[in-house]
């Protein structure tokens, strides 16, 4: 067999094999190395191929995709910075769980390290953050090679996502020519049914577990149910009736997917970074047993209390493996299904019985919080916190809002109240990076889900060049720029005390018209400045993408969420007795 039809084969079976295992998207960045990837994967009907030219954007949407679409998502590109380009997002995908399957093209090997152009270190050059690692053979098309490689892309597919989803990394070396021969017949072989199949199972606590856990948690009386980032749409009903049948309150992080959707919501508590935010209340409200799901959650004042009361019972629940506690207290960690481990809980309850009275206090601090925070919307100047609460009223029924790290998530966290519609809340927690945003968020809406992107300036302008995507591939995207003229997250900390050298090295206002770039991607765009012109902006159905700024000052607003805070607080003290 010649050189081109080894090369047709080989790569024919590895596309086929991802197909097979459910990999529908590929995104590709162009490069010549990399064309027996591209040409085939654009060849193969069971594929829909991505072409995007920014290797750091192009990664970023494939994340996005991923995340929204629950499957895993492949990536092509060149050698060289080329791949170093995918660096940041495969570090978010490592620590957020997401799957990805990276391929990138290389020299071959007689090609390395002799100054050959375009060569670098493609081996293990993504490190530790991909769960796996392999330099894939030369193509050649014997039976026992092309069965090699299937294997290779089946086992590539259940690494992503067995247990802890992440990415994997695949590195080709490739000899030229490198364009593939599409009129060979048969390029994709045929499959053998069953063809490395990976049979699991889910993890449960066993009884005897269950029993020890119950007893731990038995002598006391104020608990609390905690719901930190993850995606499961099914964890929410679980983890609510768990609390309904404990009587206990879930402070639910709005990145938990447990603040909306049609689930009962009576034990939800959604304002408790807002009453943390108090060191009296966190020492009035302290409990004295936690059972965690998810990831941390974002709430720096929850974070506080954790550190200040290191003799709380921590339980924190991981469906497979990981360690995210990072407060140093004692903590017990659980391997098992989340949804399974409470099922388990709520049937074998009937022994449990906490104070119904800590029940009422979480309760009502929350609907005081609630109203407090509330106070004044729409009749003070636009304020970066209320532009949640009017995102949060007039979203559609059913949509995904992709926010952006700073204060963005926080604001969230503080505006998102609770709600029957089914809303997904994404965002980029594995390294709360402010890059990459807007691909991720194009990404997660490529495929025509209802997505409006939420983050501030300087993150937005960090992944302009994602924006391209919009344009190539008509994709309708809201995204909602909260324009503070730079970083408004960091008002908030003792930096901004050093005038000197603030505006310089923190503030880093950018002072550009972001309207003549957003005309560039051919997006439509409005900037506001006043609620009655937000709340039309929001209400308009627009094709493609539109951009709404929305112009606010930093300064305000560290004074306005300052004022709120300390409000919650005396509304707290002065509604509850005996606090
Ligand atoms: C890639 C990356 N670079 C730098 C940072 C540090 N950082 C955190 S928040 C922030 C400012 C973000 O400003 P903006 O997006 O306008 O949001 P705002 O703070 O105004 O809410 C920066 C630079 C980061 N998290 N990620």
């Amino acid at each position: 067999m010649n050189h081109t039809e080894s090369l047709t084969r080989y790569v024919g079976h590895f596309i086929d094999e991802l197909v097979a295992n459910g990999v529908d998207d590929i995104v590709i960045s162009p490069g010549s190395r990399s064309t027996p990837l591209a040409m085939t994967a654009a060849e193969h009907t069971g594929m829909n191929h991505w072409i995007h030219l920014d290797e750091r954007s192009a990664s970023f949407f494939a994340l996005g995709m991923a995340k929204q679409q629950k499957k895993p998502v492949a990536l092509v590109c060149t050698s060289g910075t080329a791949a170093a380009n995918y660096y940041p997002a495969i570090v978010e995908a490592y620590y957020s769980r997401v799957p990805l399957v990276i391929l990138t093209a290389d020299r071959p090997h007689e090609l390395r390290d002799v100054g050959a152009p375009q060569a670098i270190d493609q081996i293990h050059m993504y490190s530790h953050f991909v769960k796996w690692f392999q330099e894939v053979a030369l193509p050649e098309s014997s039976d026992h090679m092309l069965r090699y490689i299937r294997s290779l892309a089946a086992r590539a597919c259940h690494t992503v996502s067995d247990g802890n989803q992440g990415p994997v990394h695949l590195n080709f070396p490739f000899r030229e020519p490198l364009v593939p021969d599409f009129t060979l017949e048969n390029v994709w072989g045929t499959r053998t049914n069953g063809f490395h199949t990976h049979i699991t199972g889910e993890r449960h606590l066993d009884s005897q577990n269950l029993d020890l856990l119950k007893q731990k948690i038995q002598s006391h009386k104020k608990g609390l149910i905690v719901c930190g980032p993850q995606w499961d749409e099914d964890l929410p009903e679980q983890v609510t009736q768990l609390a309904k049948v404990l009587q206990l309150p879930v402070l639910a992080d709005p990145l938990s997917q447990i603040r909306a959707g049609e689930h009962e919501k009576d034990h939800v508590i959604e304002s408790y970074d807002a009453i943390l935010k108090s060191p009296k209340l966190r020492e009035k409200m302290k409990p004295d047993f936690i059972i965690r799901f998810g990831a941390m959650p974002v709430s720096k004042p929850y974070m506080l209390m954790l550190k200040e009361n290191q003799d709380i019972s921590h339980f924190v629940v991981e469906d497979f493996e990981g360690h995210r506690e990072p407060t140093t207290s004692s903590t017990e960690f659980i391997y098992a299904d989340g949804k399974a481990f409470c099922k388990a809980l709520t049937q074998d309850s009937s022994d449990l019985f906490f104070d119904k009275e800590w029940l009422n206090f979480w309760q009502e601090s929350n609907r005081i919080a609630k109203a407090t925070l509330l106070e004044d919307r729409g009749k003070e100047p636009l304020t970066e916190g209320h532009v949640f609460s009017e995102l949060m009223e007039l979203l559609p029924e059913q949509g995904t809002i992709y926010v952006g790290n700073s204060m963005p998530v926080r604001d969230l966290d503080t505006f998102m109240l609770t709600s029957p519609k089914s809303i997904r809340v994404l965002a980029n927690r594995g390294v709360n990076g402010i890059d990459g945003l807007a691909s991720s968020a194009l990404g997660a809406a490529a495929h025509g889900e209802e997505v409006t992107l939420i983050l501030g300036d300087l993150s937005f302008f960090h992944d302009l060049n994602g924006l391209l995507v919009a344009k190539q591939y008509g994709i309708r995207l809201r995204i909602i720029v909260i324009n503070n003229q730079g970083g408004g997250i960091f008002s908030f900390l003792p930096q901004a005390q050093h005038p000197d050298h603030f505006e310089a090295l923190f503030g880093t206002p950018l002072d550009i018209d972001f309207e003549k770039v957003v005309s560039m991607y051919g997006g439509t765009f409005s900037r506001v400045e006043s609620w009655s012109h937000l709340r039309d902006e929001l209400l308009e159905t627009r094709e493609g993408l539109s951009v709404i700024e929305v112009i606010t000052r930093r300064d305000e607003n560290a004074n306005w969420h300052r004022s709120k805070w300390k409000a919650v607080e005396e509304a707290i003290e002065q509604e509850i007795e005996g606090l």
